[in-house]
């Protein structure tokens, strides 16, 4: 199996070993037993070799290692990666690639890793991978969350949560964001930013966001909390400001709202937490779309600003290869239309925000 022969990284040989494994696991996959014995004799040769291997002759040198092997291993290790490797897996035309990409949460090296272990579909991935959370979910639910939500359902979907959240804090307001705002037809998901007047800081929403998580799922319209990625899809570190899960529409609202044929299906739901204080900022960021977000960033940089979904900064401090050392002060964060003006920027409307 995979686990026993993952080499520790203390081991000199240790990436060479790592790529041999996943050959040997793509081989074991394809039922060549041959190659798949000879992969792993040679790893075992290389976890106990005590001195870093770089050449095809040193490595022939070794027992249970060929000629073959033997140019594979220097191959690894001159270039960091195998060819015969990445051809398997990478293909950016692979169908299966492609359905695998398609899984919520899973990118191109969690996607070419299971190529490379022979796995051709999700079947495959359901009765042999140790799954995360999100991915099962992404799995058991792969045709619902890769259909696109009508636009009067994302609004059926708000009212829905609208009136809970009345119930839980009538001061809060909640805003679909995202694709929604700019008007679009349909949308991948949705995006709620929540906020509420006097606020200074996210946290002062998070007792209203559980109580809502909370009765939202005791009814059945959360049917799933998605883990959180450490990271902001800007790479900042967002903590607890934000909630990522799955609901679906009760069939009598989505009749109501789509007609006779509506379909309960599982759909992705964010909520977003933003203090008035940056709101103006965060309607910008998650409005998007995403080129909109770079180019606008881009311009704030040019005149010597930073703009994230917290504010507009000037006088960031950067030391050496432009790592930002103080974020700087503040010049506006609560209004969006102002932030443009500061920039210098013409307003656009959020459906004129596609790029
Ligand atoms: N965003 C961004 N950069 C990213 C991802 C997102 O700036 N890499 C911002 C802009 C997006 C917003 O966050 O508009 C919401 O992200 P979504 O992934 O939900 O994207 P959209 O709502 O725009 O489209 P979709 O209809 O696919 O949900
Ligand atoms: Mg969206
Ligand atoms: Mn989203």
């Amino acid at each position: 199996g995979t686990k026993d022969a993952t080499a520790s990284s203390t081991n000199p040989n240790a990436r060479t070993i790592e790529i041999l494994q996943s050959m040997s696991d793509y081989y074991g996959r394809t039922n060549d037993h041959w190659r798949t014995t000879a992969y792993r004799k040679a790893i075992t040769t290389l976890k106990r070799h005590p001195t870093r291997i770089t050449t095809a002759k040193e490595a022939y040198l070794l027992p249970n290692v060929g000629p073959r092997l033997a140019a594979k291993i220097e191959e690894i290790v001159t270039t960091n990666k195998l060819q015969r490797l990445n051809e398997a897996n990478s293909d950016p035309t692979s169908p299966i690639l492609e359905l695998f990409l398609k899984i919520y949460g899973v990118g191109i090296s969690q996607a070419s890793k299971w190529i490379s272990q022979g796995y051709r579909t999700l079947d495959d991935l359901l009765a042999h991978v140790n799954l995360s959370t999100n991915q099962r979910i992404g799995i058991g639910h792969f045709e619902d969350l890769n259909t696109r939500i009508p636009r009067a359902e994302v609004g059926a979907l708000a009212a829905y949560v609208r009136r809970t959240a009345q119930q839980v804090d009538p001061a809060v307001e909640l805003l679909v964001g995202g694709s929604y705002r700019r008007g679009a037809d349909s949308s991948g998901d949705i995006d709620f930013i929540v906020t509420k007047k006097g606020t200074t800081s996210e946290t002062d929403l998070v007792p209203f966001l559980d109580e809502i998580v909370t009765r939202l799922t005791e009814a059945g319209f959360l049917v799933a909390a998605l883990a959180a990625h450490k990271q902001g899809k800007g790479g900042e570190v967002l903590g607890g400001s934000k909630w990522h899960g799955c609901c679906v529409l009760p069939v009598e609202e989505g009749r109501a709202a789509l007609g006779d044929d509506f379909k309960p299906r599982w759909r992705r739901i964010d909520f977003l937490l933003v203090p008035e204080s940056q709101y103006g900022a965060a309607l910008i960021y998650f409005t998007g779309n995403d080129i909109f977000n770079r180019s606008i960033r881009l311009l704030a940089s040019k005149k010597g600003m930073r703009l994230n979904q917290r504010g507009l900064f000037k006088d960031v401090m950067r030391g050496p290869n432009r790592v930002k050392v103080t974020e700087g002060e503040l010049v506006e964060g609560r209004d969006e239309k102002k932030i443009f003006e500061i920039l210098g920027v013409k307003w656009r409307e959020p459906k004129d925000r596609w790029c």
